[in-house]
């Protein structure tokens, strides 16, 4: 087996350290409060040193606007990683998966375990994992890191997926409209960036990311370009550009959950 590394990457107290630990036989500071892990940490599976885990800060989403974002998304797109595990607490799914539609398109596989199992089962919710991974398009396993639930699973859905030779590319699609514009500035950056993070250059330049356009560095003319399809869309939406993303990501999100989550007792009341 070839050395793999394995980025942990969450919101913050999704339990990423708690799974770190168990994973690595590592003593991190786990605590229901946000921001305990500011810069990342890495070590090895106990079971086998070929594969390395990375803890890193909890984040929102990768705009970036906060230093653990920045950390998180440098480390990212930098392609260290072999594969992504999103650990998202399964109790707050919604606002978990909307970082989760962000790490779909850093060209980069993607596992997301669901965690917090245990409370989730305890509540009136039901989560259809087949559903979720459907609608997402990438593997997700439900997990208790206190219980030591779902850990093998997820541990070994996600070496298999940073195995693979060629890995399959799964990103959300938005708004017609807006996948438009997301081609046309493809078009427009095709040979300038790699295939795989094509996606992800795209909806940076989208969303006017300065470090992306810096990184860039691209000719006036197809700056110039870009800022035309921009400013259509949002004429067409009639919307800032970003907040356009924002809108579209929530829309698949609320949809998705939705489609893969039932409340027990609504469902008891809907039959009665
Ligand atoms: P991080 O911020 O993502 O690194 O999350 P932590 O590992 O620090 O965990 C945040 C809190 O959630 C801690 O109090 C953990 O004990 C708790 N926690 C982690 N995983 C689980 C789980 O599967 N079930 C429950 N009930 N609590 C968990
Ligand atoms: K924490
Ligand atoms: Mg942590």
């Amino acid at each position: 087996m070839k050395k793999i590394e394995i980025a942990l990457v969450g919101n913050p107290n999704s339990g990423k350290t708690s799974l770190f630990n168990e994973l690595t036989g590592a003593n991190q500071y786990v605590g229901n409060w946000p921001g305990v892990t500011v810069e990342k940490k890495s070590g090895k599976l106990k079971k086998n040193a070929n594969v390395t885990f990375q803890d890193l800060p909890g984040i929102y989403s990768l705009s970036p606007y906060s230093p653990e974002e920045i950390i998180a998304r440098d480390y990212l797109v930098t392609d260290d990683a072999d594969a992504v595990l999103n650990v998202v607490d399964g109790t707050n799914l919604e606002r978990n998966l909307y970082l989760t539609t962000q790490l779909m398109e850093i060209g980069l596989p993607v596992v997301v375990a669901v965690n917090m199992m245990d409370i989730v089962e305890k509540s009136g919710t039901n989560i259809n994992l087949d559903k979720l991974a459907y609608g997402l398009g990438v593997p997700v396993v439900g997990m208790s890191v206190v219980k030591r639930k779902g850990i093998k699973e997820a541990v070994q859905r996600v070496t298999d997926e940073a195995e693979q030779v060629f890995p399959e590319e799964t990103f959300p699609t938005y708004d017609s409209r807006l996948e438009v514009a997301l081609n046309e500035i493809a078009q427009l950056l095709d040979g300038r960036v790699p295939a795989k993070k094509m996606r992800w250059y795209t909806l940076k330049l989208f969303e006017r990311d300065k470090r992306v356009q810096d990184e860039l560095a691209l000719s006036d003319t197809i700056c110039q370009e870009i800022e035309e399809v921009i400013a259509i869309t949002e004429k067409i939406f009639d919307d800032e550009s970003e907040s356009i993303v924002i809108n579209e990501r929530y829309d698949f999100i609320t949809k998705l959950v939705q489609l893969s989550t039932i409340d027990k007792e609504r469902f008891q009341l809907s039959l009665s």
